[in-house]
């Protein structure tokens, strides 16, 4: 009938929620040693975390002093890729430098 509504069953409509939840996210730490030079952590935190000279520097420095620093926030497949990197690239030169991977 011409004004009215169509009547709406709504017992069966779906719920039509969306489905995007945000990743969860990972801190890499980098952690202390007293082998691994400061010019190859500053290194790799310029290639595997694309860090400028100086942020490289400060965050070397603060895992240096403090024994362990932050290198960045990561979904956690990321991060894991990360980890894998910088452990691959010390174990090429002898160092033992770790990184680890924490709930940010
Ligand atoms: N402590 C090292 C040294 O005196 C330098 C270093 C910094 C090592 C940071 C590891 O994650 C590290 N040569």
């Amino acid at each position: 009938m011409a004004g009215e509504r169509p009547k709406i069953d709504r017992s069966v409509l779906e719920k039509t929620k969306a489905e995007t939840r945000e990743p969860d996210l990972f801190s890499v730490l980098l952690l202390n040693d007293d082998y691994t030079t400061m010019d190859f952590v500053v290194q790799v935190l310029e290639t595997v975390f694309v860090m400028h000279p100086a942020e490289a520097y400060r965050v070397m420095m603060q895992v240096h002093c403090h024994g362990r620093g932050e290198c960045g926030v990561y979904p956690h497949e990321i991060a894991e890729t990360k980890v894998g990197q910088v452990h691959s690239l010390a174990r090429e030169r002898g160092y033992p430098l770790k990184a680890t991977l924490e709930d940010a």
